[in-house]
């Protein structure tokens, strides 16, 4: 897989499977293939940026959009008013693994805290 190329990009042209939850004209959510709670979905701007600094650096306009579709994901999973965690993590620290930017929204059971 090039550079330009995750496997973000090839879930959002529909190369791969996904069990996508909910799109708009910007942002794609699909469900996370190894859960970590009982509700978790990948909220991905259709346009490529390595991470989240560099989609606020370049367009907040989007990353507000990519927030508004993980509330969005969190209404239609029921789990809005229960509560729910929307995660970036960014490099390596931090665990990232596919580099282009994604929200991770993680419910539908009580989270335990996190770090270490
Ligand atoms: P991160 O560690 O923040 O970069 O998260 C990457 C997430 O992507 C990780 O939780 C697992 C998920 N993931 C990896 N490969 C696939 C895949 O092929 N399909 C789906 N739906 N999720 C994937």
């Amino acid at each position: 897989m090039s550079d330009a190329e995750t496997l973000f990009e090839r879930i959002i042209a529909r190369e791969i499977p996904a069990e996508i939850v909910h799109e708009t004209d910007n942002t794609v959510a699909f469900r996370d293939i190894n859960p970590q709670a009982r509700t978790h979905v990948l909220v991905v701007p259709k346009k490529r940026y390595r991470n989240v600094a560099e989609l606020a650096a370049a367009d907040p306009a989007l990353l507000g959009e990519v927030i508004g579709t993980a509330a969005k994901v969190a209404e239609l999973e029921g789990i809005s008013q229960s509560g729910y965690r929307v995660v970036f993590n960014t490099e390596l620290d931090a665990g990232q693994t596919v580099f282009h930017v994604h929200a991770h929204v993680l419910g539908g059971e009580q989270l335990g805290f996190f770090g270490r």
